[in-house]
């Protein structure tokens, strides 16, 4: 099991339920809305503060997402946050991944379909935070940012490493089919899911490769941006 620092994360959700009051309101005047993403909503209405909300990814059914709408500039849906380790991220399958896991108020994976959905709706930046044990958090962001179909295994493209302290953690992964330990679509003969007594799914290419992040979240360009 991984064990990242929680301070931060800490300190953050206890201004988000400082803020849910609010949160609560604007949801209560977007109810009748349906937006694409976190983005949107933060697009239309600025005074948004972080939360469980409601979209719909390629105008589909319902989903709830966290919207971060505090780190640079808001706008951004939340798909992967790791921090206590009080959800299983290890002892998961493909349909588990797929579907997604946990809650999204709390630890969880929004679900690699979702992912998919949302990153196909327009161009998406992925930022991905990391925590280390001595409370440091390094983070990374990426231009172009998508998930291709179950179909095509969900691969994960995207056009560079934009800027980011954390170094460019994701070079591995471009590009590769995503691997779980009951579906292998690495390059290595192996398992990647399984080797090194590490059970993690990832997008691995050959052998070991830490999913690095405790929070990794989505925000469309071109909204949103300064005025
Ligand atoms: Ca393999």
């Amino acid at each position: 099991m991984h064990k990242y620092s929680t301070q931060r994360k800490e300190i953050q959700f206890e201004s988000l339920n400082k803020n849910s009051h609010e949160a609560h309101n604007t949801r209560k005047k977007i109810k009748d809305i349906t937006f694409d993403d976190c983005t949107t909503i933060k697009y239309l209405y600025k005074s948004s503060k972080s939360g469980v909300y409601t979209i719909h990814p390629n105008g589909g059914n319902e989903q709830l997402v966290y919207c971060d709408m505090m780190t640079d500039g808001g706008g951004w849906t939340v798909f992967q946050r790791r921090y206590d380790g009080s959800v299983d991220f290890v002892n998961r399958k493909w349909s588990d991944f797929k579907n997604g896991f946990g809650k999204v108020s709390g630890e969880h994976w929004l679900g690699n379909e979702l992912i998919h959905k949302i990153t196909s709706q327009g161009v998406y930046e992925l930022r991905f935070e990391l925590g280390d044990f001595e409370s440091n958090y390094r983070h990374a962001v990426y231009t172009n940012f998508k998930l291709q179909s179950e179909h095509h295994g969900y691969r994960l493209t995207y056009d560079k490493f934009d800027h980011g302290n954390a170094g460019d953690s994701l070079k591995k992964a471009k590009n590769m089919k995503f691997t779980t330990k009951d579906k292998d679509q690495d390059i290595d003969s192996r398992n990647s899911a399984t080797v090194d007594n590490h059970p993690g799914a990832w997008w691995h290419a050959k052998g070991r490769n830490d999913p690095p992040f405790t929070e990794s979240v989505l925000k469309k360009r071109g909204r949103n941006d300064p005025p």
